[in-house]
């Protein structure tokens, strides 16, 4: 459990040290999660597909879509990621590093990431599955955490098509399996406000970018306290617990919550971290 060790060290690192240059505050909340023109979009003979992402890639910090609404662009994951590198140097999770990890995951087949985009009536739907993919065979296994009870995807961006190929999906709230360590599971993290653009055809998604918040609640509840063993850390090998799970998880809430970290603010006051990455896409049977 790498990954675990990981967010060991992140806490580790936060017992030790703080951040402690400020920055702008980004903190314009509006919600705009409605799809108003769903259902009017460009007539594009587009009418379905099934897609592999072939490429996934974290954008430059600061670069990426505007998901506060205040006319900038926002990606601020990689400012928590060099944060991590410096807590695990080993794990390879710099910017560069999250990259060559969730590359090798697609290469090798471990993660597959796949969209089911259907535009009947001119209203655009791209479904969003984690799954894997057997590299000799190109058969794909859906992750069945990735359906609901009745076998329906959990995580859909509605939108529609503004030219022929030109489409955008989203704000919708989806899951994506990110690979943060090689050999590792992904995971799936919570993908607020997610928007995805770019051009699609039946051959594929091109030119694509999602943008996203990571909401820390549920980064931290769903995604890392699962990750972190009830009985507590053993951070220096000597068989005796130094961290109870709880105090790990107050460090780790703190470094993820400090506004240096966490650009985006709802309007409940909790936080967000904004991400961006740029998608390719090749057709796959599923
Ligand atoms: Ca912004
Ligand atoms: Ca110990």
């Amino acid at each position: 459990m790498r990954t675990f060790l990981l967010i060991a060290a992140f806490g580790l690192l936060g017992c030790h040290g703080k951040g402690g240059d400020s920055r702008d505050d980004d903190t314009d909340a509006t919600d705009s999660d409605t799809d108003a023109a769903e259902g009017n979009g460009y007539p594009s003979t587009f009418t379905e597909g099934k897609f592999r992402v072939t490429s996934f890639v974290l954008m430059p910090a600061d670069q990426g879509g505007d998901v506060d609404g205040d006319g900038t662009e926002d990606n601020n994951l990689p400012k928590l990621l060099i944060f991590a590198n410096t807590a695990a140097p080993s794990l390879n999770l710099s910017p560069d590093g999250l990259n060559e990890n969730i590359a090798a995951g697609i290469a090798d087949g471990q993660v597959a990431i796949l969209l089911h985009a259907a535009y009947p009536n001119r209203a655009l739907s791209v479904d969003v599955f984690g799954g894997s993919m057997d590299v000799d065979t190109q058969a794909i296994t859906i992750d069945p955490t990735s359906l609901d009870d009745q076998g329906n995807p959990k995580s859909t961006l509605h939108g529609v098509f503004s030219t022929e190929t030109a489409m955008s999906a989203g704000p919708d709230a989806i899951r994506v399996p990110v690979q943060f360590i090689s050999d590792e599971p992904a995971l799936p993290l919570p993908f607020d406000r997610a928007v995805l653009t770019g051009d699609l055809t039946a051959d594929g998604l091109t030119n694509a970018m999602l943008s996203a918040v990571i909401p820390d609640d549920s980064l931290l509840n769903d995604v890392i306290e699962p990750l972190v063993p009830a009985e507590g850390v053993d951070s220096n090998g000597d068989g005796q617990i130094d961290y109870t799970k709880a105090e790990l998880m107050d460090t780790v809430t703190s470094i993820v919550t400090n506004e240096n970290m966490s650009d985006v603010v709802y309007d409940d006051g909790s936080r967000g971290i904004s991400a961006a990455f740029t998608v390719e896409a090749t057709t796959a049977d599923f």
